[in-house]
């Protein structure tokens, strides 16, 4: 690989932006250097990539997705090989997915498993959180294992799904006792699954089959109850730290500025889904087009003021990671199971190839800075889960995964525009933002440039992840 030099640009980070160059000796960054530096080679003398006029930023960090994961007789129509392909071309450079254990399985095998799904697809690198949907003595007894000798320091549980995931409430203070002790992080899907079932039942019942029925069963008091019985679980835990995944609604995210302003070590993230689609324009669709964007917790009410309030927490820190839980579905042999209710159908939509896009538009309509746009989808989550600074920050010693983003450029999402993910529709179809990604250096590696995808299904590595850096 040698050396590249990334000339030219401006080099962001949480703390600012710099006119800088930034040097790559095969696989880490050796230099952030003045432009024309004397410790950088001359001109012709090493590979270059023409950042002049573009944004240089650390490669993304999406620490909430879901290749190939089954649910129920189907599967996430991403593999780990076409997924990570379409997160390089959104300028993403680590994703951490998840391993799974429910009733009766054992942790290490389902990890094991999950290993040789990934295993030598992987267009860039990758980790795995461990769900744990079984809590009982033998999963409890493995979760130490996983931070000592797997590289996984974050667990996650559920909240929802009784009968599959769920775990109740004197299940989840255990786990997290347990994972506090081994320095593990919880990461919790917070909403009330007891009562959204007797409300999807009476739903199916009373005929109330469409994709609305499906936010409508969801809503937002049962995010928030659940994220407030969270939030005191981990008090009572032992002050063990905490991460809400996919955090929809303004009155959840009431509670984790609460705990946040109290002094806990409580932390959250959105996902681009919540800050741009609603119940009313997406959900409401009539058919397999509102079934496309049945993904849970349920996309919000415009009439209410969640979008504003999540940027507003995104401005605050309140909200402290973007991650998109990309979790995709075909209409054909999917989503088109609504005509059986909105309850046959599989949960999750796709966005891993477009949360930088989306959330720079953010920048550009003023609701974040250009600083924060890179603390929240770069650096922060690979502190958060361990992984800084390897991942997520432009300094010497770093991977040299490097995005060259060009802001006076425009995308057009959805398959009229950039689609790369395995998905016969896009949620995202239409929309057009400011900017674009120009290339993609994965470890000093040029995966992405003018001339299309160089990166191979393989390339990528399994990242053994440290203790998460919290307390925020
Ligand atoms: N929660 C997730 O985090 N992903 C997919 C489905 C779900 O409910
Ligand atoms: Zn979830
Ligand atoms: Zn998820």
């Amino acid at each position: 690989m040698g050396r590249i030099v990334v000339r030219g640009g401006t080099v962001v980070s949480p703390s600012g932006r710099w006119r800088a160059d930034v040097l790559i000796d095969d696989e880490r960054i050796v230099a952030v250097t003045a432009p024309d530096a004397a410790v950088l080679p001359a001109a012709g003398e090493v590979a270059e990539v023409d950042a002049s006029g573009c944004y240089v930023i650390p490669g993304g960090v999406d620490v909430h997705t879901h290749m190939q994961l089954p649910m129920g007789d189907l599967t996430s129509s991403d593999t780990f090989a076409s997924g990570t392909a379409a997160a390089a071309w959104g300028g993403v450079t680590t994703i951490v997915d998840f391993a799974s254990q429910q009733v009766g399985e054992r942790v290490l095998d389902g990890l094991e498993a999950r290993h040789a799904e990934a295993e030598g697809q992987c267009v860039i690198d990758y980790a795995f959180h461990q769900t744990i949907g079984g809590v009982d003595d033998d999963s409890l007894a493995a979760i130490p294992t996983l931070i000592e000798r797997e590289g996984i320091s974050s667990i996650k549980l559920f909240m929802a799904y009784p009968g599959t995931y769920y775990s109740d409430d004197g299940q989840i203070l255990r786990a997290m006792q347990v994972a506090g002790e081994a320095g593990m992080l919880t990461m919790m899907h917070a909403e009330n699954g007891i009562a959204i079932d007797v409300l999807r039942a009476q739903a199916m019942a009373a005929g109330d089959t469409d994709a609305i029925h499906h936010g409508l069963t969801r809503p937002p008091e049962l995010e928030a109850e659940a994220t407030h019985r969270a939030v005191q679980l981990a008090k009572v835990a032992g002050n063990v730290p905490l991460y809400i995944v996919h955090l929809s609604a303004s009155q959840a995210l009431e509670e984790v500025a609460r705990a946040r302003h109290a002094g806990r070590n409580v932390l959250a993230e959105t996902c681009p889904q919540y800050l741009y689609l609603s119940l009313e324009d997406h959900l409401a669709r009539p058919g397999v087009e509102g079934a496309a964007y049945i993904c849970s917790t349920p996309l919000r009410s415009r009439h209410d003021h969640h979008q504003k309030d999540l940027w507003a927490g995104l401005r605050r820190d309140d909200l402290a990671v973007v991650a998109t839980d990309h979790c995709p579905f075909c209409l054909v042999d999917g989503k088109d199971r609504i005509s059986e209710g909105f309850t046959a159908v599989p949960n999750g939509i796709g966005g891993v190839e477009h949360r930088m896009e989306l959330i720079y538009q953010g920048v550009v309509t003023g609701e974040i800075t250009l600083e924060r746009w890179v603390e929240t989808c770069c650096t922060t989550p690979a502190r958060v889960f361990g992984m800084h600074p390897r991942k997520g920050e432009i300094v010497p010693g770093a991977d040299a995964d490097i995005v060259v983003f060009d802001p006076r450029r425009t995308t057009t999402l959805g398959r009229a525009g950039k689609h790369h993910m395995a998905m016969d529709h896009s949620p995202w179809e239409g929309i057009t933002v400011d900017g674009a990604i120009d290339t993609v250096i994965s470890r000093g590696e040029v995966i992405v440039d003018a001339n299309g995808l160089h990166g191979r299904p393989g390339r990528g590595r399994f990242l053994r992840r440290d203790r998460p850096a919290v307390l925020r």
